[in-house]
């Protein structure tokens, strides 16, 4: 039986979470008007629908008649061929439109009232509208309504997002929405691509336990673009049930001459942090789950650098001998301080070593120390009277990642690199950043 209802509230074709929502809102500011969706909506929302079914029970335009509507309002549309055949009442005389869209350009309706600006989302808006009322949601259509305002604003992130966007899901977020919901409903389709993808990454799984964590591994190459691919990396891992799955996948553009690596991956323990592993490849990413792009590497050579980095294995695939550079320049203790004023200047150096004998390193001297001169006769002193004793310095075994993190970690620039007691070499900012930027993404 359809209803010939004189007021309506309805949306875009296809419609998407922005649209459900804003037609659930506009629900609320228009009680009287009956919400209508079109025939099709998109799959992520069909699946929402069939389970929310008795909470958003939404008839669809098949079971409308129009010959009575009076009023219409449109919600994440603003043009007569977008909705599912309402044109019919575009003629009609004393038609009350009113519209509400995020978008100012693709507009065509004629309407009296609602609203049209630039919004990360239509949900931000009839959000506002809702807020200012003081208009109760229950945390259902708070979930709804920030699943629609995540969507459209890739959960705050495009570049489309209002300061108003991140209000309004602060509202929501107070409203009692379900953030587990909301991701649940917003994971993106999952096709016939991605699941041929899944296929050949279980096939090409291989499992084993590396510092204690059950790892695996899957390194496959992909015919261009493929998205979705860190849901794939998810499900892998859930399938093959480890800690951390990863997926090596080697494009193979033909055009593209050097080969380029993608890495996702996805951790389910607190102690292995994918943004840490990947960080360390030049990628980046949180706790659970992280990538990164590499070019010009193997797809064994970066599982091989991932499996040291889960190791904390100091044997990683290079090593700081491989970077560093020697003979090194040093001072010998003995050494005035103007003479090495001098040297530093000349040189262009920020510090130095400080030896005694051939190459026992017993300090490091930096322009910093200079401040500690007073009087103009402590320049005749020696040097290991102003170095600092508390030399920070690194082995010629540990990766170029273990000398980045002590750079960082001590706001340091060179490392002297030492082999029992005795200097060998240095490793300097640039090295390991000329090491990194092999690996770092385009
Ligand atoms: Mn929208």
């Amino acid at each position: 039986m359809q209803s010939t209802p004189s007021a309506i509230i309805t949306t875009h074709r296809n419609a998407d979470f922005d649209a459900l929502a804003s037609v659930v809102a506009a629900g609320l500011i228009y009680p009287d008007a009956q919400p209508v969706l079109p025939k099709q909506v998109n799959p992520n929302v069909r699946g929402f629908l069939s389970i929310h079914k008795d909470i958003f029970d939404i008839p669809r335009r098949d079971e409308i008649e129009l010959d009575a509507v009076r009023r219409l309002i449109v919600v994440d549309a603003n043009r007569w061929d977008r909705l599912d055949r309402f044109e019919e009442l575009r003629e009609r005389t004393g038609l009350d439109l009113i519209v509400w869209d995020h978008h100012e350009d693709s507009g065509q309706m004629p309407h009296r009232s609602g609203r049209i600006m630039e919004m990360g989302s239509t949900t931000t808006l009839l959000t506002r509208v809702l807020d200012r009322r003081r208009k109760l949601l229950t945390p259902m259509q708070a979930t709804l309504m920030l699943a629609g305002l995540y969507e459209d604003t890739g959960n705050l992130s495009f570049s489309s997002t209002r300061a108003e966007d991140a209000y309004a899901a602060g509202y929501l977020l107070d409203r009692k929405a379900d953030l587990t919901i909301v991701n649940k409903f917003l994971r993106p389709a999952y096709g016939e691509k991605q699941k041929a993808v899944l296929f050949d990454m279980l096939k090409a799984a291989r499992r084993q336990k590396i510092n204690g964590y059950s790892v695996s591994f899957s390194r496959l190459s992909i015919e261009g673009h493929v998205s979705s691919l860190a849901v794939v990396v998810a499900m892998y891992r859930d399938i093959v049930n480890v800690d951390a799955a990863f997926g090596i996948f080697e494009s193979s553009v033909r055009k593209r001459k050097r080969a380029r690596c993608m890495v996702i991956g996805r951790s389910g323990i607190e102690g292995l942090d994918m943004g840490a592993i990947m960080r360390s490849l030049g990628g980046g990413g949180h706790p659970g789950a992280g990538s990164a792009q590499l070019r010009e590497a193997r797809p064994e050579a970066v599982e091989g650098m991932i499996r040291d980095l889960i190791a904390g294995n100091q044997q990683a695939s290079v090593q700081i001998s491989d970077l560093m550079s020697f003979p090194v320049q040093s001072v010998d203790e003995t050494t005035s301080m103007e003479t090495v004023a001098r040297l530093l200047r000349q040189k262009g150096y920020t510090g130095l070593p400080v030896v005694r004998g051939e190459d026992l390193l017993v300090g490091v001297i930096s322009r910093r120390d200079f401040r500690k001169i007073r009087k103009e006769a402590q320049l005749k002193a020696p040097v290991k009277a102003f170095m600092s004793t508390e030399a920070r310095t690194i082995a010629p075994g540990l990766s170029p990642i273990h000398a980045a993190r002590i750079m960082v970690r001590h706001d340091v620039g060179r490392l002297p690199v030492v082999a029992k007691g005795k200097i060998i070499g240095i490793i300097t900012r640039s090295d390991t950043m000329r090491y990194f930027y092999d690996l770092l993404p385009d």
